[in-house]
């Protein structure tokens, strides 16, 4: 908790204005699209300059203040929620895109540059940002470095790591730090820049980042299939993949499409309604790949694995066909959903599916149950909905006792127990089933290195 002295000398540390402590504000920045936790913390102050970070993180180390970094506020594990009177650091006054540069295809962006305003700076310049999923329009780059995000094309372009060229960063001692200097090559050791993606700001804060851009795809196509069941998928992915460069390969239940369809603003995709679907995308580089795609569909009916589908053939089609994957998790956020993020080894999601399934129906028969996921890279979203006459507090109680019979099969998989939403609060206490002992000690004690006070995002990741 703050004082109000210490409050009154944070706001010399900044702007004026660029502190706040009222209850709405104190509710909005408090909180990320998690329902868990009630947020409660004691001010939000808005830094816009490096310089006044490292003077907030100074301040913080003085008098022993817990910060938490904000973004775009779309996270889903509570990595950026402050509930125990926290002082939250947004970074919605820094958002400017500061540098480009055609020869290495980099952009500098400060850290509360919007995900979707970086893809669309670099449709300008004719290239392409390929990290990309359902909250890119709200979501920040600083946030997505600290979750590693991952999203919908992952399976051609792989997570945020991959597209992080340098980092600046404000460690927990307020220490400026220039990992990488955007080199491609440099083998000097440690690359203390990859330490800071993915660590939800426990380590420091991101107040620079250099991102590399790729060559933009060229008419972009969507199929999507119906599926008899589930043991369908991926044989289909195997054979579209064996004639094919996918840029995405994602699954959603029938469930999920009843709830999409009943929104009343997305068309279905087919006449006919099927237990499973794949969503795949592919550059239709000429005739011939476009016919390869089709041919490739016929195989799979006639192996029985496709009962049905649909091949975008205009932009607008397209669109709307990634709205049946897009648009799930906003809509049945309704429902107060328990989720999952569990991710395996392609070649072990049929038998991890099934175990997972077994589990599932034996001890949610009267619940909601929601698939859908990135599947093509491993990654599956487990959502159970909450019956509207139970309790919060007891729905999540029983999920809570489930939940540790689905990580002691991802344990048994040598899964993750958080593929792409990061561990936050809500998978911290679960941490040990995807990381030894030893590994959370060394993490521990890398975390003291950079952060002796303990004052970077408390409780997140590990207690
Ligand atoms: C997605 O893939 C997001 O749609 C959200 O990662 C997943 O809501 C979820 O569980
Ligand atoms: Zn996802």
């Amino acid at each position: 908790m703050t004082t109000p002295a210490q409050i009154e000398e944070l706001k010399t540390l900044v702007e004026p204005g660029k502190v706040l402590t009222d209850a709405d504000s104190l509710e909005t920045y408090g909180k990320d699209w998690t329902k868990q936790y009630a947020p409660a913390p004691s001010a939000i102050v808005f830094p816009k300059t490096t310089e006044q970070v490292q003077a907030i993180v100074r301040w913080a180390n003085q008098h022993k203040i817990a910060l938490v970094p904000s973004g775009g506020r779309t996270g889903l594990s509570a990595a950026a929620v402050a509930a125990n009177g926290e002082v939250v650091v947004s970074f919605d006054y820094m958002n400017r895109i500061v540098e480009f540069n055609e020869y290495d295809r980099t952009v500098v962006c400060q850290p509360g540059v919007v995900t979707k305003q970086l893809q669309l700076f670099a449709e300008e310049k004719g290239l392409y940002y390929p990290v990309d999923f359902a909250s890119s329009g709200s979501s920040q780059i600083g946030g997505n470095i600290g979750t590693n995000a991952g999203g919908i094309k992952v399976i051609r372009y792989g997570m945020t790591r991959n597209w992080v060229a340098g980092l600046k960063v404000v460690t927990g001692t307020g220490e400026l730090l220039e990992l990488n200097r955007d080199l491609i090559k440099n083998a000097t050791g440690y690359d203390l820049r990859q330490l800071f993606i993915g660590a939800e700001g426990t380590l420091g804060f991101v107040v620079e980042a250099t991102m590399r851009l790729e060559r933009a795809p060229k008419n972009l196509t969507a199929m999507v299939l119906g599926t008899p069941d589930f043991d369908s998928i991926m044989p289909v992915l195997h054979a579209f993949q064996g004639k094919l460069d996918l840029t995405a390969f994602e699954f959603f239940s029938d469930r999920c499409l009843e709830k999409i369809l009943g929104r009343g603003d997305v068309p279905a995709p087919f006449e006919s309604r099927t237990p499973f679907y794949a969503l795949l995308e592919f550059e239709a580089l000429n005739e011939d790949v476009a016919n390869e795609a089709l041919a490739t569909f016929e195989h799979c009916v006639e192996q029985g694995w496709v009962l049905d589908g649909v091949m975008s053939q205009s932009q607008q089609q397209l669109e709307n066909l990634w709205k049946l994957r897009e648009y799930i998790s906003e809509t049945i956020s309704h429902w107060t959903p328990y989720k999952n993020d569990i991710s395996v080894t392609v070649g072990q999601v049929p038998a991890f599916l099934k175990d997972i399934d077994d589990i599932v129906s034996a001890n949610y028969p009267d619940f909601d149950v929601l698939w859908y996921g990135h599947i093509g890279d491993g990654n599956l979203h487990l959502n159970i909905l909450k019956p509207e006459a139970l309790a919060k507090e007891d729905f999540f109680a029983k999920c809570a006792v489930v939940n540790k019979w689905v990580f002691e099969i991802v344990e048994k998989y040598n899964g993750s127990i958080s593929a792409e939403h990061g561990v936050g609060m809500t998978k911290r206490d679960y941490l040990q089933y995807s990381r030894s002992a030893a590994e959370i000690a060394y993490m521990k004690a890398i975390k003291a290195v950079f952060d002796p006070n303990g004052i970077m995002n408390p409780g997140k990741i590990f207690a």
